[in-house]
């Protein structure tokens, strides 16, 4: 074994998104295409911060979602962390960890990082998307800072310094050596699942279940299904079959795993049938996002961290109570009314988990959540998607009361946020840049202008001052926000890898509790004209509406 320094030409394009660095698996396996990467990021890694610290004697945690070429690059990466100074990696066994488990190794081990193979939603297979992200020593998204520093490092990379030892074992527990550095095989649930104990009463969980509490959870054939097999059969007695699409295949099994009910259609089709469970969910690639539904009954994202934050207290992990709560800027308003109702902070965050790192670090908030089907909370620095099946499941045993009847007497308290997210897919760089500058252009004109009885009260591009390290984010998505309350937001995706998306996010609130009952898209048929109005998304793209719409 010796290491080898081998030169190497920069790649354009390597600039990490909302959640890490996303290509096509065509892309990544493009010689040194990863390599390059790594490389970049273990030499910022090394080039000592402020506070002088550099790899040199750290551990770092490693593991992925199972997709195709998880295993390749989890062999070339540890090559290469050997090769760079690193004492000790811990590496999920078989190359896996899901991504709130691997922010819960970071965190439990005191490593200095870790670095995520995760392309979390979007498809798999070796037609299908690769990627990687790091994340800090608090277990959380390295921040904007730390990214754009890597970017710009990869395009400056002439050199790879990597091992030309052999492979390791990496589906054998236990320590290897790699060079000067150590390979610990982790099993990848034990760390979580540790987590989760402290969290919830697994005793009440076990006696739902021993009293034929019904769940499905359709893990997808992602990440989340070791996970959730371990934790609800395993250890919480669900019936073996609980938890279905348990096996992570490296190409999905085909489905998209993106746990909405368009692509989770499976499972919202078990809970519409006559002997549905009692209770459904669904996560995403990387096991980070959930979907939860009650017999014939989907729960809106946005509703999903409000309700936690009503009845977080029963709880064991938040019985004192909480710091307070964050939700990404297109997220609805609905967590803020209870915020608001029980005195706590609420703090408004650009899209990504990265934003929620300072605000938990600092112990201001305690949970967050996103309308993208994700949940969250201090107990470590990712969005996690098993985490927020065990709270519904909770809430559920310690209250009685069904999925349903839960949201429907929160709407009747609070009042209801009808929302929508329509995704125009695969749209020209181009066109999209152009919609987005134009309505960038139009903003200055559209305060106290009326579309039909609705005033716009504020129309801009969303700007967010960190409030504790005071970094700035602008162009964070254009919002415009009506006189009673409603909301239509824009902004393009940062983590596809096709042409561009267009995310259009639309909310209104609805007090009266004989008019929250309407179908999603039907309450929010004004608000889409609006949009069209100003945006006229469907003249520029050609296409007749959304391609998915949630
Ligand atoms: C999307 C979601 C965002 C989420 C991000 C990563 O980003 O909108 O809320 O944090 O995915 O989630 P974008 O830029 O495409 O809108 V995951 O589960 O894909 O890591
Ligand atoms: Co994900």
């Amino acid at each position: 074994m010796a290491i080898q320094t081998i030169p190497t030409q920069p790649f354009a394009g390597q600039r990490p998104g909302t959640s890490g660095l996303r290509k096509k698996v065509t892309v990544f396996t493009q010689p040194y295409y990863l390599e390059n990467f790594v490389q970049a990021l273990l030499d910022v890694l090394n080039a000592s911060g402020a506070d002088g610290q550099t790899l040199q004697g750290e551990t770092l945690v490693l593991g992925g979602d199972g997709r195709f070429y998880n295993r390749t690059a989890v062999q070339v990466i540890l090559k290469l962390a050997a090769a760079n100074g690193v004492a000790c990696v811990l590496l999920g066994r078989g190359g896996i960890l899901s991504t709130p488990a691997a922010s819960a190794v970071i965190r439990h081990r005191q490593a200095f990082g870790g670095i995520v193979l995760s392309a979390s939603h979007n498809p798999g297979g070796a037609e299908g998307d690769f990627g990687i992200k790091y994340n800090a020593g608090n277990g959380g998204p390295a921040n904007e800072a730390l990214t754009e520093a890597v970017y710009a490092r990869t395009q400056l990379v002439r050199e790879l310094r990597i091992s030309d030892a052999s492979d390791i074992d990496i589906d054998r527990l236990g320590l290897q050596q790699l060079e000067q550095m150590q390979v610990e095989v982790i099993d990848p649930v034990a760390d979580y699942a540790a987590v989760m104990r402290k969290l919830f009463d697994f005793e009440m969980l076990r006696g739902m279940f021993r009293r034929g509490f019904s769940l499905r959870v359709d893990a997808m054939n992602a990440v989340g299904g070791p996970y959730a097999r371990a934790i609800l059969e395993d250890e919480l007695g669900a019936p073996a079959g609980t938890v279905v699409n348990a096996e992570p295949l490296e190409d999905f099994g085909g489905l998209h795993p993106d746990p909405n009910p368009v692509n989770a259609d499976n499972l919202i089709a078990h809970m519409q049938r006559p002997d549905a469970p009692d209770f459904g969910a669904a996560m995403d690639g990387d096991a980070d996002r959930n979907m939860v539904v009650g017999r014939n009954f989907v729960v809106a994202p946005s509703d999903s961290l409000a309700l936690m934050t009503a009845y977080a207290r029963l709880i064991p992990g938040y019985q004192d109570g909480l710091r307070g709560v964050a939700r990404s800027m297109p997220t609805s308003a609905a967590v803020d009314r209870v915020a608001k109702a029980m005195g706590l902070p609420c703090f408004e965050t650009p899209t990504g988990w990265k934003f929620f790192g300072n605000l938990l670090d600092a112990g201001r908030v305690s949970l967050c959540g996103e309308e993208s089907y994700g949940t969250g909370s201090s107990h470590v620095r990712e969005k996690d998607g098993l985490w927020a099946i065990l709270f519904w499941l909770s809430l559920q045993g310690a209250t009685g009361r069904s999925v349903e009847t839960l949201v429907r007497e929160h709407w009747r308290v609070y009042g209801r946020n009808y929302y929508t997210r329509h995704d125009y897919e695969g749209i020209a760089v181009d066109t999209a840049n152009t919609l987005m500058a134009d309505l960038r252009a139009a903003l200055p004109a559209l305060p106290g202008h009326c579309f039909g009885y609705r005033r716009v009260v504020l129309a801009d591009d969303f700007s967010y001052a960190d409030p504790v390290d005071g970094s700035v984010s602008g162009q964070q998505g254009i919002r415009l926000v009506f006189d009673d309350g409603a909301r239509v937001i824009f902004r393009l995706s940062g983590t596809g890898t096709e042409g561009a998306t267009l995310r259009l996010y639309l909310e209104r609130y609805e007090a009266d509790v004989t008019k929250q009952d309407q179908p999603v898209q039907q309450a929010l048929t004004e608000l889409a004209a609006v949009a069209e109005q100003v945006a006229g998304i469907r003249a520029r793209t050609g296409m007749a509406g959304p391609t998915v719409a949630t």
